[in-house]
């Protein structure tokens, strides 16, 4: 092959790099998922040709090397040559071409694609109709979609026997939720994101998206989903103990589906919110609060208390009475004013005025979070009654959502 066909292909390839066609893709199965978005697929393909550059680089020079160490060696007599600098004018080309041929590679053949990647994945907002919010927080998200008034939090659903090895584990292992982040397919849509705590980062690798969320920071990027299907991921950045157990669920549907789900979400919510409007003229039993009370427990308190409700030493105090827990002094002295610690270091359960206050308004300063935006008053009663009376805890105490009511109530006056 002549130099400039060479030349030819080279910038031919750079140019057109980036007008691939789709058939390309399907040709990748054991790298990376099959991307489904045109953010993915750009990220692949720049990482094709990256990768394809680079080998030849590394097969051409690896053998150049191998060549001369072998046909070159003393053994054979080849005397080293000693000239410092190229001084003819074939010494100067066989020095400058390398460079300007890599100088090309970079800027041209990968530098277009790349550069038109990191653009396409920058263009958020130009012909995005829908938006979506997503907060990350230690250890779930909440999706939120601000036209359609639906809001809720996507927690992991992987049971516990699986995360402790006492069963065995499914296929979908720590990548399944309680409620996925249902999104219509062929559609743009734009990703809001944020943190409530810490960083966060929302990655669905076939989305090609890997987004940090950050607290007190706006963050954005778009999804354009071709396929439907069900999509998997995880929190990337490493965000405390629960990093593990935030995964990413998406199912993307048709449109026809998604306006179905739309009602069906929406009238959920309507139900939910009459069924908390209701709960505090209600009185429940204390089976039923302790049955509902366990799930609240499962999906917003296990990851710091543990399932077990023992609790991690040092960081998260046990629930189970009686049980010794040590800590920083101001940690102790944070339980102990509010009548949660004994001075010989045991955990106790404390008045229930201030146990609806913790778990309305959290503990400032410290991880454990205020749940009196995100849990009703009936989730609420549910949870105090079931820590109060399970993990060998007896205290008989049955907690009615009117209660918590009355507690939010005499929050709110100043
Ligand atoms: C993100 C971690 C985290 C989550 C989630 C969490 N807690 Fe806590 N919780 C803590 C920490 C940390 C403390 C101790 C705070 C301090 O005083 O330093 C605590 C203390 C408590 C206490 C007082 C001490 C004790 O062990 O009895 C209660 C009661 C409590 N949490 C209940 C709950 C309930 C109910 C939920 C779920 C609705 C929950 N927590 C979710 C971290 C968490
Ligand atoms: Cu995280």
């Amino acid at each position: 092959m002549s130099a400039r066909k060479v030349l030819a292909l080279l910038s031919g390839s750079g140019l057109g790099a980036w007008a691939v066609p789709q058939a390309a893709y399907a040709r990748y199965p054991w790298e990376f998922p099959t991307p489904v978005t045109p953010i993915a697929k750009e990220t692949l393909w720049v990482h094709n040709i990256f990768l394809g550059f680079i080998s030849i680089v590394f097969v051409v020079v690896l053998s150049v090397m191998l060549y001369s160490l072998f046909f070159h060696r003393k053994s054979r007599g080849v005397k080293p040559a000693n000239f410092t600098a190229p001084r003819t004018k074939l010494q100067f080309a066989l020095s400058i071409i390398p460079f300007l041929i890599l100088a090309f590679v970079d800027y041209v053949v990968m530098g277009i694609p790349a550069y038109h990647a990191v653009l396409a994945s920058a263009n958020t907002r130009s012909g995005a109709k829908m938006v979506v919010k997503v907060t990350g927080m230690q250890w779930k998200w909440q999706y939120q979609y601000p036209g359609l008034h639906i809001k809720y939090y996507s927690t992991i659903s992987t049971p516990q026997a699986q995360i402790h090895d006492l069963a065995r584990k499914n296929p979908h292992f720590l990548r399944q939720v309680n409620h996925p982040l249902v999104l219509p397919v062929n559609e743009k849509i734009r990703v809001i994101l944020m943190s409530k705590d810490v960083i966060h980062s929302w990655w669905v690798p076939a989305f090609g998206v890997k987004e940090d969320s950050i607290p007190g920071f706006l963050r954005e990027t778009w999804l354009k989903i071709d396929k439907p299907g069900v999509y998997r991921g995880q929190c990337a950045e490493l965000c405390g103990v629960g990093h593990a157990f935030m995964p990413v669920v998406v199912d993307a549907v048709s449109d026809d589906q998604f306006k179905q789900w739309v009602g069906q979400e929406q009238a959920r919510e309507r139900a939910q919110k009459a069924e908390e409007a209701a709960a505090t003229s209600v009185t429940y039993t204390e089976a039923q609060l302790v049955a509902r009370g366990q799930k609240v427990f499962t999906g917003n308190c296990a990851a710091c208390h543990q399932p077990s409700g023992m609790g991690i030493p040092g960081t998260f105090p046990p629930i189970s009475a009686g049980h010794p827990f040590s800590a920083a002094p101001a940690m102790i002295a944070k339980l102990r004013s509010r009548g949660f610690i004994t001075p010989a270091g045991r955990i106790v359960e404390g008045p229930v005025a201030n146990h609806i206050g913790i778990v309305l308004d959290g503990i400032a300063g410290t991880p454990m979070p205020a749940f009196g935006s995100s849990l009703s008053n009936l989730d609420i009663a549910s949870v105090i009654t079931f820590e109060r009376n399970s993990f060998g805890n007896h205290t008989g105490d049955v907690i009615q959502p009117a209660q918590v009511q009355a507690a939010r109530a005499a929050a709110q006056k100043p």
